[in-house]
């Protein structure tokens, strides 16, 4: 059996989050390598895109989350077998990816720089992209994106959409899910009832 590791920072979100939750889901252990900041720091250079999550198997080292979450969501039964449903979920994964970058593009910044780009960001790219999601979703008939039931895309999107209305990202308007998105409001709400995250989250100390 393949021996597993991931490495990731210490928090219950980002890339890394759904990541841990396939992992339960598919019923596989693996070590979580769970990185303090200064442990990232001195690591970062010797990771193939100076990034985390970076997963090890056996002695084989692999990245990017979503080619991971769909790895891990064939071996959970959570990634759709039809091909058109594989690429609605595709789609939202890719989608929620670009929004993450575009957000990991402000992260250093700091003071006026700060506010203007968030700014910038909240009411072009971040409005734009919230609009398309609601989309997404209302054409996967309004509870999920693919599939007609749980899969990688719904995991993928919840954590990038709490964080947004979270009010962890400041000059972002805490109600900007809300007021653009509503639908993902919900969706967020049936994310975090279902039985795959619940079940997780019971199995943690
Ligand atoms: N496309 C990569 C992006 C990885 C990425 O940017 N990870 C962030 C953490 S979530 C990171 O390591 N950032 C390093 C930095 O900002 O210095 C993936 O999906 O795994």
């Amino acid at each position: 059996m393949a021996q597993y590791k991931l490495s990731y920072f210490d928090f219950s979100g980002g890339r890394g989050e759904p990541i841990r939750i396939l992992f339960h889901a598919a019923g596989i252990q693996f070590e979580d390598d769970r990185l303090s900041f200064e442990q990232f720091r001195q690591m970062r250079k010797s990771t193939p895109f100076d990034s985390v999550p970076v997963l090890r198997i056996d002695n084989v080292t692999v990245t990017q989350s979503n080619a991971i979450m769909r790895y891990l969501g064939k071996l959970a039964g959570l990634y759709p077998k039809d091909e058109r449903q594989a690429l609605y979920c595709d789609e939202v994964m890719d989608a929620v990816e670009n929004l993450s970058f575009h957000i990991g593009q402000t992260m250093r910044l700091e003071g006026d720089a700060l506010r203007a780009a968030r700014e910038a960001l909240a009411d072009g790219w971040m409005t734009t992209f919230l609009r398309g999601l609601n989309g997404l979703l209302a054409r996967g008939g309004g509870a999920y994106f693919a599939d007609k039931r749980f899969t990688v895309a719904d995991l993928k999107a919840f954590f990038v959409i709490r964080w947004v209305q979270s009010g962890a990202l400041d000059h972002i308007p805490k109600d900007i899910v809300q007021k653009t998105a509503p639908a993902l409001v919900a969706h967020l709400a049936r994310i975090e009832k279902d039985p795959v995250v619940v079940a997780y989250y019971a199995s943690r100390p």
